[in-house]
């Protein structure tokens, strides 16, 4: 394929991320300064709430990795991914409930883009390594997505239903589209995720989500942290995450209905799970069931979460 010594490079490894159901985009390692510039100016103004921002944004490296000098580039890749119907018993009571885009199998899920996004590379002697950087603000900077006015990207074709991930690598990137942040034509006159955040985190105000407001930040925070009292706990809908202003969005129509699997945990399950029981001491079944789904990475998170479902049940 030799795609470095053709001047298309960068769209032969697009379509051949396209073949393998991916979708991709380059661009000039030279941004990682405009980037940090960015966040930080929202960090300086008070926009991001201090103690969100510590600790969700936090772990971003705006440097080019110290063993890998050669790194000329970003590349930026999205995949699909469904929902996921997680059901448990309580008091009797079937509950189902959805495990959001992403959550299933996320780090099986980023091993098999690093897997195909280097064995591409590899074709013409590049190589790539993850960074920790703001995929999303990236994803929409290369052109690659749009925002939706829920603060989530959007990709044509995919609906907000993808993962990213984005990678340091050497693969040449002679010249990059950096573009300002786009919200999708679409949410001009719609208004139905502002309308269907119960939290304010969502608000006509201001574009920027409020993140310290947000569910998903409080039901991935760690388990030393209950829901503050303000959460009213009918608003809790998805076992990690929240689908509110997703599932509303029109963008996502064609999405509602992609789940893959159903895994249900019996009575004795839910009860081991909800009452925080140490995995190692599950029954194997049990720990293969959330190992399968990715879960045992959150299950730490998953007796506060629940348990607002279960008292519902009661
Ligand atoms: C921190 C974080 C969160 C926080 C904060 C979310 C947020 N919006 O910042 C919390 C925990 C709340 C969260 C929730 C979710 N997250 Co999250 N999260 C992240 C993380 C780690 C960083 C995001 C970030 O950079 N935030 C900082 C803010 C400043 O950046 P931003 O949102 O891009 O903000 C830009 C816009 O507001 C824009 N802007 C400002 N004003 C204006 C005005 C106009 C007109 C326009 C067009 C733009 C614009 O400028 C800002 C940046 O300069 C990324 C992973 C990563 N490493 O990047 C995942 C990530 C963004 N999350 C993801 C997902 C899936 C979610 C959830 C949907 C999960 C769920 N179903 O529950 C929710 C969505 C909540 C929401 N409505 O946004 C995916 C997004 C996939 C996608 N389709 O876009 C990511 C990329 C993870 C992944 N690997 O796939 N998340
Ligand atoms: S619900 Fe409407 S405003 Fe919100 S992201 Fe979707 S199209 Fe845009
Ligand atoms: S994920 Fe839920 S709480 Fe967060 S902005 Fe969307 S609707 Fe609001």
């Amino acid at each position: 394929m030799e795609m470095a010594m053709k001047s298309g490079a960068a769209e032969i490894l697009y379509s051949s991320l396209a073949e393998r159901g991916l979708r991709g985009r380059v661009i000039s390692v030279h941004r990682l300064q405009e980037l940090k510039d960015e966040i930080a100016r929202y960090q300086i103004n008070g926009a991001l709430d201090g103690e969100f921002s510590r600790e969700a944004l936090s772990h971003f490296i705006f440097r080019i990795p110290e063993d890998f000098p050669s790194a000329a580039s970003l590349i930026i890749i999205a995949m699909p991914r469904p929902q996921t119907r997680v059901s448990f018993v309580f008091c009797g009571k079937p509950v189902s409930l959805i495990l959001p885009p992403i959550y299933l199998r996320f780090k099986t899920i980023h091993r098999q883009i690093v897997s195909i996004l280097g064995e591409l590379l590899s074709l013409d002697g590049y190589t790539a390594i993850t960074a920790r950087l703001p995929q999303k603000l990236l994803a929409v900077r290369s052109g690659l997505a749009e925002y939706g006015r829920n603060n989530i990207s959007y990709i044509s074709g995919m609906g907000s239903f993808f993962q990213l991930a984005v990678f340091f690598s050497d693969f040449p990137c002679p010249e990059d589209h950096w573009i300002e942040p786009r919200m999708m034509a679409k949410c001009e006159n719609c208004r139905s995720c502002v309308n269907n955040c119960p939290t304010g985190a969502l608000t006509e105000s201001r574009f920027l989500l409020k993140g310290e407001r947000c569910l998903v930040f409080h039901n991935e925070r760690s388990s030393e942290h209950p829901f503050p009292e303000w959460i009213d706990a009918n608003w809790h809908n998805s076992l990690l995450g929240c689908m509110l202003c997703q599932r509303i969005c029109p963008e996502n129509n064609n999405f509602l209905e992609w789940f893959e699997g159903n895994q249900e945990f019996s009575e004795e399950e839910s009860s081991l799970i909800v009452t925080g029981v140490s995995p190692d001491k599950f029954p194997p079944e049990t720990r293969e069931k959330l190992k399968n789904l990715g879960l045992l990475d959150y299950i730490d998170f998953l007796p506060r979460n629940l348990s607002v479902f279960r008292m519902r049940q009661s």
